[in-house]
């Protein structure tokens, strides 16, 4: 058995190639890889020597050799193919062992110029690769050293697997995939004229013009968002920490689109809290969003504020279900639950209840580096609404200074109002939603139905704070919060007419607080 080494990315490669050593392979090798395992004591031959070669043009072609993709692409199955190689004296190799130029480290340095950035596409790298793969059921192709360990475990039990040998090949076209896509996306992000600089190149944006997302399909569903719609869910590669991709079912009938959809806006909602918080999602808008001295206190209040549209929800907790809001939540009719962690208590309620999904999803705030959107005939891409205001940021415009307790409400307003789909208006009062206007076209009417939202849960306005996710246009806005109780605003500002939202507050004595954020969602 004969193995090829050649890795830009040393790390491991001594005590790999020393086990392949040990088990009776011969190794061949590339230039500065086979200097390392040589230092090492390693018998290794040089490609060069197999090629008749040297490595040349400073080592652009050092394995562009029929010797060598004669040896790798040759199927041991075919009479023909191996008779070619004997009649041309080539050697088959079994085992291919590559990684690429260190193209992205290369290209994120501030100094790198576009000659450097060329010099470090890698061409025979992946030509090998993908011999290796496309030959698949006679060679073993080894890309990312994490699969050193289990190449070798099988090796040593006798031969490596077949599926071991696919699952490598499919990891060998999906990295040389992503190795093109990350050269074109710096190519087509430099500034203008980047052709004729001899500097280091800017990238005009952190948007590239080829938008190279690494998926993977890790489910289809049985349909989408509607039963004539097919669906599938693709994870990103690497989602950040505390993403809810990272979600583990621990029961519960398969998830549909809808359910994962609005399980990432509660999950999304709940964990911008710290106090123990419970967020309730119908249609991707919360209906019932509480923070309380424990988790069971979040939902009892969070349930409150809608329990009408509470019914087949999705609710999500940001600290560990326990058994006392089990048995609350367990009076409804929920769909999907999410927690950080579920008590043995809380499980033993959801046993009777095997209908209930319950996801389980490490937390974490690292926030989601971009959001995207499809549209007819493309994608639009932004970076994530991940901006939480700061104390400093807001500005009290009215004669009015909000109490202490009313800038809690406030500010306990502007988390929820950000999560609730554009034109959101949200009264809250002691750390729970109390009336969401959600995805109108007017803001006055979203006014109107979070008034009448309360009115039917029975729940007073009196004293409310509320938060609108934009200015409002006009003062009509305004006076319909007032009218129905408020006594103190939160919102961005920026509208022309601010003088009359202004003045409209202090008439009605209400105070009002700016952010200079706005938070459309839609
Ligand atoms: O410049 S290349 O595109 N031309 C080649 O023929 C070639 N063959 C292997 N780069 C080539 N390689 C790459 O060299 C490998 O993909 C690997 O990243 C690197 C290993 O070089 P060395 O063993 O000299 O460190």
């Amino acid at each position: 058995m004969q193995a090829l080494l050649s890795v830009s990315d040393k790390t491991g490669i001594v005590e790999f190639a020393q086990s392949l050593h040990a088990l009776g392979v011969k190794l061949l090798s590339t230039g500065g890889t086979a200097r390392l395992l040589a230092e090492k004591g390693l018998p290794v031959t040089e490609v060069s020597e197999v090629t008749g070669f040297p490595e040349m043009l400073d080592g652009r072609v050092k394995t562009l050799h029929p010797r060598i993709h004669g040896g790798l692409l040759a199927r041991r199955d075919l009479p023909e193919h191996m008779a070619a190689l004997q009649q041309h004296g080539i050697d088959t190799i079994d085992l291919l062992i590559v990684n690429l130029y260190p193209f992205k480290q290369a290209t994120a340095r501030p100094d790198c110029t576009l000659e450097d950035a060329i010099e470090n596409i890698d061409i025979g790298g992946p030509a090998m690769l993908r011999a290796a793969a496309k030959n698949w059921q006679d060679v073993a192709v080894v890309i990312d050293p994490a699969d050193y360990a289990r190449v070798l475990e099988e090796l040593k039990a006798g031969q490596i697997q077949r599926s071991t040998k696919f699952m490598l090949a499919k990891k060998v076209f999906a990295h040389t995939a992503a190795y093109d896509g990350m050269i074109t996306n710096y190519l087509t992000s430099l500034a203008e004229g980047a052709e004729n600089a001899t500097a280091a190149v800017p990238q005009r944006s952190e948007y590239p013009a080829v938008f190279n997302l690494q998926l993977h399909k890790t489910q289809d569903m049985r349909y989408g968002e509607n039963p004539h719609q097919s669906a599938a869910f693709y994870r990103d590669a690497a989602p950040v920490a505390g993403a809810l991709a990272h979600y583990r079912q621990l029961q519960g009938k398969e998830l549909s689109y809808n359910n994962i959809a609005d399980a990432d806006a509660a999950w999304e909602c709940v964990k911008t809290f710290d106090a123990p918080a419970c967020v309730i999602i119908k249609h991707a808008n919360p209906c019932g969003v509480a923070v309380g001295a424990n988790v069971a206190e979040a939902y009892a209040k969070a349930f409150k504020t809608d329990s009408t549209s509470a019914f087949g929800g999705i609710i999500a907790f940001n600290q560990p279900l326990d058994g006392a809001a089990a048995e609350l939540v367990a009076k409804q009719f929920v769909e999907v639950l999410i927690a950080p962690a579920y008590t043995p208590e809380a499980l033993a309620v959801f046993k009777a209840k095997q209908n209930v999904r319950l996801l389980e999803v490490p937390l974490a705030h690292e926030p989601n580096p971009f959001d995207l959107k499809r549209v007819g005939g493309g994608v639009l891409l932004q970076s994530a609404d991940a901006k939480n205001v700061a104390a400093g940021e807001l500005r009290v415009v009215t004669a009015r200074q909000p109490t202490p307790q009313q800038m809690e409400d406030l500010l306990f307003a502007w988390k929820v109002a950000k999560f609730v789909k554009s034109n959101a208006i949200v009264f809250c009062a002691g750390g729970m939603t109390l009336g969401v206007g959600a995805g109108q076209m007017s803001r006055i009417d979203s006014a109107r139905i979070a008034s009448i939202k309360a009115e039917n849960a029975g729940l007073s306005l009196q004293g409310s704070a509320v938060a609108s996710d934009a200015f409002f246009p006009f003062r009509d806005g305004l006076d319909v919060v007032a009218d129905a109780g408020a006594t103190c605003v939160i919102q961005p500002g920026g509208s022309v007419r601010d003088e009359e939202v202004i003045a409209a507050a202090n008439e009605r004595g209400i105070a009002m607080v700016f952010t200079g954020t706005r938070h459309f969602r839609h």
